[in-house]
């Protein structure tokens, strides 16, 4: 049987429609979900919404709808989105279904049997957005005479009989985490806040509400509804089928990593570990925050407006090049900007250029001086050898990266081989040996077409259809487009016939310059 590998993003908020960052999220999180399926792992990869809480009661009053006609008709969007990316999540979980309800009830249950939950009154600094409350110190009053929380929206006093999860209990717990297990928290940077954080001491944790009902309700007291985070981190557990032990999926649990941005880590590296500590269940074995994407360095967001709309993104430079783009532009970990000049520079010069055309330029050569068909190696030179083996090293490299979540790294090993094979192909000049020596010509054609190959097959995460259409060109079956195929094993066999030459990446061409 082969290893479990569970993946996950985090479950986003339909108050409104999907954003790019939701889209950077879900592209990144299934790029690694397909590079572990291309390792042979059994993969469970999830994505999905987080449909309660007062956001989306507040913004469906505001448009004069239900929370649930609001969440059923954003779930539609984000489900949308995930076909529309080619994202290959095997479930999206929507926390407003029964199996969901009934797993947030059990950890509840087990949190409380566990003496980690009791009732208390509670007043605070609390943001409405955040849906977190703050202490005083961790407010302060701006100009506008406004008091802002550390997250920089604003907070007002609420007071409320609350449940409260015994959080403070778990300080000790939570800092022996992080130091026996240092992978725990990506990147490291993160690692070192979050961990000075706890050391500067926990306070308990209000985790019901009852001033509104869109929400799950308490076990046992349904004036209460739960705190829409202890519902929403439990849907990880929720999609393995907790709390059926026996269930087929709770073999994935726990998750080998949960992806989300960079302002939700204290939910998902305090307060998740800590509940399911409580409740007596394994914990993920990391949580890695990315950093937040910027519209040529403006910050984007729902309420602030400048939203792109990822839909016209993949509309105006193609999917493939917007998954590249995202995965190899941004170091995954840190904040980053796009632009239309960078999506474009970028895809233009690796996709069409590089990767493009030394498919194009090679394959070409062999239709129309091999007959078509894969053509016959004699012994290989030394620079022959070099670029396979860069192509196995990139695999060695790549591995490596996406363990740790930097697909910029990936991607850089991946491309850093097409880029040698270029300075190959054109050193090797096989169009001059076409009349000089046609032997050493089919040699480098197909040194180049089996570097491509085993480059396509290391882009079969990153931009599926496309690496897809690369290894249609070679010939190559589906269960052969696997990492287990790209070493010398693998290798293209001459004479084996191959479909006429298309282009893959086309160039991106601006909308004018077509016209004229
Ligand atoms: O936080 N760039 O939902 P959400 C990159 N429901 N990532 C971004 C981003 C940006 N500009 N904006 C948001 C929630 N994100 C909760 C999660 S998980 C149990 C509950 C990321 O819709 C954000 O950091 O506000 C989060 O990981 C994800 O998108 C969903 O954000």
């Amino acid at each position: 049987m082969s290893e479990t590998y569970y993946i996950t993003t985090a479950i986003s908020y339909p108050n409104g429609k999907p954003h790019i960052g939701h889209a950077y999220e879900l592209i990144a999180t299934d790029a690694m979900a397909r590079f572990q399926r291309k390792d042979g792992k059994d993969v469970f990869f999830l994505t999905g919404t987080d449909e309660h809480g007062i956001k989306m009661l507040q913004t469906a009053r505001k448009e004069g709808i239900s929370a649930r006609e609001l969440a059923d008709r954003n779930a539609a969007e984000f489900q949308r989105m995930a076909q529309v990316l080619n994202a290959s999540n095997d479930d999206f979980i929507r926390t407003t279904e029964e199996r969901h309800i009934r797993s947030s009830q059990a950890i509840w249950k087990a949190m409380e049997a566990n003496g980690d939950i009791y009732k208390g009154g509670y007043a605070g600094w609390y943001s409405v957005r955040d849906e977190a409350y703050y202490g005083e110190e961790e407010t302060e009053v701006r100009p506008d005479n406004v008091r802002y929380g550390p997250q920089g929206t604003p907070v007002e006093w609420v007071e409320e009989e609350s449940y409260f999860f015994r959080l403070s209990a778990y300080q000790d717990r939570l800092l022996a985490l992080y130091e026996q297990n240092p992978g725990f928290i990506g990147p490291a940077e993160k690692r070192n806040e979050i961990m000075s954080f706890v050391k500067s001491g926990l306070k308990d944790l209000s985790v019901s509400r009852t001033t509104f009902d869109w929400g799950i309700p308490v076990p046992g007291d349904e004036k209460h509804v739960m705190y829409v985070w202890v519902d929403a981190l439990t849907n990880y557990i929720t999609a393995a089928g907790y709390p059926d032990l026996q269930a087929s999926r709770w073999k994935y649990w726990p998750a080998d990593a949960h992806i989300i941005g960079k302002d939700i880590t204290r939910f998902h590296t305090i307060y998740w570990p800590a509940f399911l500590m409580s409740a007596v269940v394994p914990l993920p074995k990391r949580v890695f925050s990315h950093g937040f994407l910027f519209n040529r360095g403006e910050k984007m967001s729902k309420s602030v407006g400048n939203v792109v709309d990822p839909f016209s993104l993949v509309e105006a430079y193609g999917l493939d090049q917007v998954r590249y783009f995202l995965l190899r532009e941004v170091p995954f970990g840190q904040d980053g900007n796009y632009s239309h000049e960078a999506i474009v520079n970028r895809t233009n010069a690796d996709l069409a250029n590089d990767l493009g055309n030394l498919a194009q330029r090679s394959l070409s050569m062999i239709a129309k001086n091999c007959e078509g068909r894969v053509p016959t190696p004699g012994d290989l030179k030394p620079e022959d050898q070099a670029i396979l083996a860069q192509a196995n090293a990139a695999l060695a490299t790549a591995r490596q990266a996406m363990a740790e979540q930097a697909t910029h790294h990936a991607l850089a090993a991946i491309f850093a081989v097409v880029a040698d094979a270029n300075r190959y192909f054109a050193g090797q000049e096989p169009w001059a040996l076409k009349k000089t020596d046609p032997a050493r010509m089919e040699s480098v054609l197909y040194t180049t077409a089996e570097t491509i190959r085993r480059v396509a097959i290391l882009c079969t995460p990153f931009m599926p259809d496309s690496a897809d259409k690369l290894l249609d060109l070679l010939d190559i079956p589906a269960d052969k487009r696997v990492f287990a195929e790209v070493g010398d094993h693998g290798s293209l066999r001459a004479g084996t016939p191959l479909p006429q030459p298309q282009g893959v990446f086309p160039r991106y061409v601006e909308p004018e310059a077509k016209q004229a």
